[in-house]
């Protein structure tokens, strides 16, 4: 079994952000940071925040060169969310490519919404073969959630410290995430909060249909939702906490309405009381946007006062999910690569720089790195 808390050197590395299957952008990004693919060479280990698959043309070439590096001990990868939905088994709007194209049942489709009108497109995925599918599962069952050194620790979503503490050493993924949902369960079963939570989403056709947006806020769909993620300590680090939105903020996203939506920890860490969190914290997840592509989507909740700064008041948490993921629909939608809006960054610790894959030069996040780690 893996072990879930994995140690990273103390020296310079760098942390790359979600890739969602964009195999071209992964590649030039390594090319601007020194890594020699062919002859398994790096300047600096690398240190991945999971998602590295779905939505985009080939999480296939994306699992096979992250796995390269890392036999040749070039890099560590903790596990995001996406690598947790194939190791369930779960199919999710932007992963049928794993099932094969035309062999996982329905098409997978997106929707894009146009003047208020939702528009289904198909994800331009290549699919996986068999053989293929057995060497990626067997590759995320070995990956941590957790990558951490005496001042730096990477995850997925949220660093939260009972979450990581309720750690085993080791242990499968799927099986302790199964056993806290179980745990959920039956405390909602106790309240009869599942059972409403069905009734009412039986009565909005399962949430599904863009074009049916629920006429009442669906007060224990929001219950539901928000313990089914607060219990379960893998859920917290791969997919982050949630909490309750108001009515009039309730959104469509991922193939459902949503009447929880991110609850942004990033604005209060690092101001715990008592024995406040040593590390600088780095993650991904959070589709955030780079300066000048902000909009006002409920998806966006990921800012800082500074372009490209730290979040918190002791500016210690780092976003370094540029959504390059939005690049399958930037495609559909016709824009050209030169104005891709979203970008797949790599964060240079402790210098703190950020490189992008299509941005000539690198920009600086005004990291304010621990004195030890300082040069002169
Ligand atoms: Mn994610």
């Amino acid at each position: 079994m893996p072990r879930l808390i994995a140690a990273l050197p103390e020296g310079p590395v760098d942390i790359i952000g979600d890739i969602h299957g964009e195999i071209d952008a992964l590649d030039r990004l390594l090319e601007k940071l020194g890594v020699d693919v062919t002859a398994r060479r790096a300047t600096r280990p690398l240190v991945f925040v999971g998602d590295l698959v779905d939505r985009g043309p080939d999480s296939v070439a994306v699992v096979q060169r992250v796995a390269d590096l890392v036999d040749a001990g070039l890099a560590t990868v903790v596990l995001g969310n996406h690598e947790l939905n194939l190791l369930q088994g779960d199919r999710k709007q932007g992963n049928g490519w794993f099932w094969g194209e035309g062999g996982g049942g329905a098409p997978d489709h997106f929707t894009l919404t146009r003047q208020g009108v939702g528009v289904r497109h198909l994800f331009q995925s290549r699919g996986a073969t068999e053989s293929e599918r057995r060497f990626i599962l067997d590759f995320f069952r070995t990956l941590p959630l957790v990558a951490q050194n005496t001042h730096l620790r990477v995850v997925h979503a949220a660093p939260q410290p009972d979450a990581i503490a309720a750690l085993p050493v080791e242990g499968d993924v799927v099986a302790l995430a199964a056993e806290a949902d179980a745990r959920t369960r039956a405390a909602l079963d106790a309240l009869d909060i599942r059972e409403k939570a069905r009734q009412e989403r039986a009565r909005w056709a399962e949430l599904r249909d863009y074009n049916l947006r629920p006429t009442e806020m669906l007060e224990h769909v929001a219950l539901e939702a928000k313990a089914e993620q607060s219990g379960n300590p893998i859920s917290i680090l791969t997919s982050g906490l949630e909490m309750r939105i108001d009515y009039k903020d309730i959104f469509y996203a991922g193939g459902k309405w949503r009447f929880v939506a991110r609850d942004p920890w990033w604005t209060q860490y690092g101001t715990e009381e008592t024995e406040p969190d040593p590390h600088f914290v780095v993650v991904g997840h959070y589709w955030r946007r780079r300066p000048g592509q902000h909009n006002p989507d409920k998806a966006d909740v990921w800012r800082s006062e500074r372009d490209y700064g730290w979040s918190g008041p002791r500016e210690r948490a780092f976003c370094v999910d540029f959504s390059v993921g939005r690049r399958f629909a930037e495609r559909v939608n016709g824009v050209h690569p030169s104005a891709f809006a979203g970008g797949l960054a790599a964060l240079r610790w402790p210098e703190g720089a950020l490189v992008f894959d299509d941005r000539p030069d690198a920009v600086t996040t005004g990291l304010s790195a621990p004195a030890a780690l300082r040069k002169g």
